[in-house]
């Protein structure tokens, strides 16, 4: 049997390929593994749960189907963090927060979206602060949803001007911070997305090893995984990378 975990699916209405692999790989899932953790920014864009598309209606159903069988965690990420109780009582899912420590076949394991890691971008650190504010999500979630269509819309793009102008080190997640968390929950392995730089990290102090697994992204046409079995860790992309 095995884990999989998953982050940066980024579903969106014109992405129908990547909706597709995603049932399959759901569909696969639920008879080769025995849970499913999906590490945020499964959605795109998330405004709210009463905001729900037809083309949202297959994902649904195939979790439902998978969340019958196994256990499925999801943590927010930056893009869905509004993803609330109604979606997971409808599909089955388990909201976790984070960092949330789990043992995975006797490791202990940190997991986590990504972008709290990423603390040399100041300025995303300080709107996460606002944004993720429980006052300030509730006002949010009152507005009618054209008005949540503009205001995510507004965000959207004052965030991709934001990302141009700062060196692409700044958005990466700091290396200092990784292990600073694997120190303080006193993890031994951290898996994290977000920053759609897939690649397994070692790290030695002293005679221990710390790891670090970052989950990729399913853009570019690679839709990439992270298997978990007893024995081993392994980095899966679909179709493989020549
Ligand atoms: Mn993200």
């Amino acid at each position: 049997m095995a884990i999989l975990f998953i982050s940066d699916v980024h579903l969106a209405e014109n992405e129908s390929e990547i909706t597709q692999h995603f049932i399959a790989l759901l569909d696969e899932a639920k008879t080769k593994t025995e849970s499913i953790y999906i590490l945020g920014d499964l959605f795109d864009r998330w405004i709210g749960d009463d905001d729900l598309q037809s083309w949202q209606q297959p994902v649904i159903a195939a979790l439902q189907s998978v969340t019958q069988r196994i256990p499925c965690y999801f943590i927010a990420g930056n893009r869905d963090f509004l993803l609330g109780s109604a979606f997971c009582e409808r599909t089955g899912l388990t909201l976790l927060q984070e960092p949330m420590m789990i043992d995975l076949y006797g490791k202990k394991t940190l997991l986590m979206h990504g972008d709290l890691l990423c603390i040399d971008d100041k300025k995303y650190q300080a709107y996460r602060i606002t944004a993720r504010n429980p006052q300030a999500i509730q006002r949010f979630l009152w507005l009618p949803l054209f008005l949540r269509k503009a205001v995510a819309y507004f965000a959207r793009c004052l965030s991709k001007f934001h990302q141009k102008k700062q060196q692409l080190a700044i958005l990466d997640a700091n290396q200092d911070e990784i292990l600073r968390q694997l120190d303080i929950h006193n993890a031994d392995l951290l898996i994290y997305g977000h920053t759609h730089q897939p690649g397994i990290h070692w790290y030695r102090i002293g005679n221990q090893f710390k790891c670090w697994i970052v989950l990729g992204d399913w853009h570019n046409g690679h839709y990439r995984v992270l298997w978990a079995s007893a024995d081993r860790l392994e980095l899966r992309s679909t179709p493989k990378p020549k």
